[in-house]
């Protein structure tokens, strides 16, 4: 069979009854909407055709930073379907950050919130994008008046499994941001997989339809914009679409859905309400973790609570999902079908998974060391970055996760640490380097440091420890109000404090697990 278009493959899972419901949401005024089916192939065929009339290179980049709505996953669709290349973008991001994607990615279309416009067109017109589009979460601006003039029908651009569906941006530990470059292909094939190995139905459920998912992620990232969303359109399961995660409203759509998918950040809301009962759980199938380390205490709690065991999994922007807990029997591990807390389960069908040592010599099972992975699911490369893309992979073409982590005797894979200097905070990346590379360009700063620490919400939160200039007094709270000026917010520092000296060691490096130590009842 030849590889068709993502879109193509989505479409032909939707039921056949397309006046179904496949969304349901609450407009912001407080509406209950719902788009059926044919809503979302109209939908997607009239900004298609939009983007189609625009006449753009092939290849080209279609830049979105707009607040959540059933429009923006729409305009994500349209995308595909058009056969451009979607990039999102993280609402929090500043105006600094934005012009370093848009000026790294240069996408001939630009998509932001109507309250945006004035500085994000101006950043764009400069990196040299041709149009500039606003989409409001009220289905209001010029994307939606614009598409409302094309037809809505619309055949899908022909690609092939390597052409390039996405680009998410990731930072490193060292220099900008990469542009993680994802193909319709390492799409579509983790998308298969997961819909088998999560036992996706399109039987049964609370409406016959089978499996119900509540959407309550953000969707400029791998977890709400690609696990979440392929597996529903992929099963033609109806979405509970919420724009921004509140627990309540997760309990209330509980008894109308079966699946859910969060960080653990979600999970530990979801436990401080008293409405969390075995009883309010009692319709769900599935309940699913990751983007973070799920502490077992919330993994026993739930079990406790709800009667339901989450199923952790584990992925990157780079590879989409690598592992996972077992939904049912998995006949590859002995028909394995426990899924153990402080686990991330098997490697995913298809996918490779090795713990090599620091030359990539392979440890026996048990062993920690570096995470390596290998599968259709694996990036292209990084955007125009040749050599970063080079130096992630072996000679032998692994992929370096940058995780530490071990196999155990019966497969199962754990995460025990990352090799990269990275804090996990409520499922967002931050990079220690980039913090630090602001504060160091403040006036009075010689130099700081930025740790990860555990917190109770965001499972771990970044604390800055700086150093004065000789003469200078800095202060804690105005360097986190003067870096809250250029930075996405959740990548502030919860706490700033200014220090005589840094640890070092023996050759001069800062060492960042004193200050750990030091620093990690902070929250408690
Ligand atoms: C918000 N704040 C945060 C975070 N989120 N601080 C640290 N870490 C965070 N994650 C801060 C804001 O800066 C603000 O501070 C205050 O909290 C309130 O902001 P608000 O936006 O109202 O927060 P919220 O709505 O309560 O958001 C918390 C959240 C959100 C719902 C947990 O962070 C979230 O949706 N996280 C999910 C991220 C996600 O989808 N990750 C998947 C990545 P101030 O008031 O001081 O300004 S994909 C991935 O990692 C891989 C591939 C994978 O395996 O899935
Ligand atoms: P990102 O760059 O946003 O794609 O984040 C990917 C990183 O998130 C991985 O390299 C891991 O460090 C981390 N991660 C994702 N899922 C899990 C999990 N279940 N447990 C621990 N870490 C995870």
């Amino acid at each position: 069979m030849t590889f068709q278009n993502l879109f193509t493959a989505l479409r032909a899972a939707f039921p056949s009854d397309l006046d179904q419901t496949a969304v349901e949401t609450t407009a912001p005024d407080g509406q209950t909407l719902r788009y059926s089916w044919r809503d979302l192939e109209h939908a997607s065929a009239r900004i298609a055709n939009l983007l189609a009339s625009l006449q753009l290179p092939e290849g080209s980049r279609v830049a979105v930073q707009v607040e959540k709505s059933v429009e923006a996953m729409v305009l994500y669709l349209a995308t595909l379907r058009a056969g451009y290349v979607f990039l999102p973008l993280n609402t929090a991001y500043q105006s600094g950050e934005i012009e370093y994607f848009v000026g790294n990615a240069e996408p001939a279309v630009v998509v932001c919130t109507p309250g945006n416009f004035g500085w994000v067109s101006k950043i764009a017109f400069r990196a040299g994008t041709q149009q500039v589009f606003t989409l409001g979460d009220d289905r209001t601006g010029s994307l939606l008046e614009r598409a409302a003039h094309h037809g809505d029908t619309h055949e899908p651009a022909a690609k092939g499994a390597d052409d390039l569906a996405a680009i998410l941006y990731t930072s490193g530990t060292t220099g900008r941001s990469k542009g993680a470059m994802l193909t319709h292909g390492n799409l579509l094939s983790n998308a298969l997989v997961l819909k088998d190995y999560w036992g996706w139905t399109a039987t049964g459920g609370p409406e016959g339809r089978g499996d119900v998912l509540i959407h309550a992620l953000p969707i400029f990232h791998v977890h709400g914009l690609f696990v979440a969303i392929h597996a529903a359109l992929l099963n033609g399961s109806k979405m509970i679409w919420m724009a921004k995660f509140d627990p309540k409203a997760v309990l209330a759509a509980m008894p109308r859905a079966t699946v859910f998918m969060g960080v653990p950040t979600l999970y530990v809301r979801l436990l401080a309400e008293p409405g969390l009962t075995k009883e309010a759980a009692k319709n769900m199938r599935l309940f699913i973790a990751g983007s973070a380390p799920l502490l077992i205490e919330t993994f026993t709690a739930w079990q406790q609570r709800t009667g339901h065991t989450i199923l952790e999994r584990y992925g990157m922007s780079e590879t989409i999902m690598l592992t996972s807990n077992p939904y049912r029997a998995d006949a590859r591990h002995g028909g394995q079908s426990e899924r153990r807390g402080s686990t991330v389960g098997f490697p995913l069908p298809g996918v490779g998974l090795r713990v090599v040592d620091d030359a990539n010599r392979a440890l026996p099972v048990g062993e920690i060391g570096n995470i390596q992975v290998q599968g259709p699911n694996v990036f292209k490369g990084y955007w125009r970055m040749p050599e970063k893309t080079a130096e992630e992979f072996t000679a032998d073409g692994w992929f370096k996760t940058g995780d530490v982590g071990q196999v155990d005797e019966r497969g199962y894979v754990s995460i025990v640490g990352r090799s990269k200097d990275l804090i996990i905070s409520g499922g967002y990346n931050v990079y220690p380097a980039e913090i630090e590379s602001a504060i160091n360009e403040l006036p009075g700063v010689a130099e700081s440091a930025v740790v990860g620490v555990p917190h109770p919400d965001f499972g771990e939160v970044g604390v800055a420890v700086v150093i004065a200039r000789p003469g200078a007094q800095p202060e804690g709270e105005a360097i986190l109000a003067a870096l809250k000026a250029q930075l996405a917010n959740f990548k502030i520092p919860k706490r700033c404090f200014v220090a005589t000296e840094l640890p070092r060691n023996a050759m001069g490096k800062v060492q960042k697990n004193l200050l750990r130590a030091q620093y990690e009842k902070l929250f408690a």
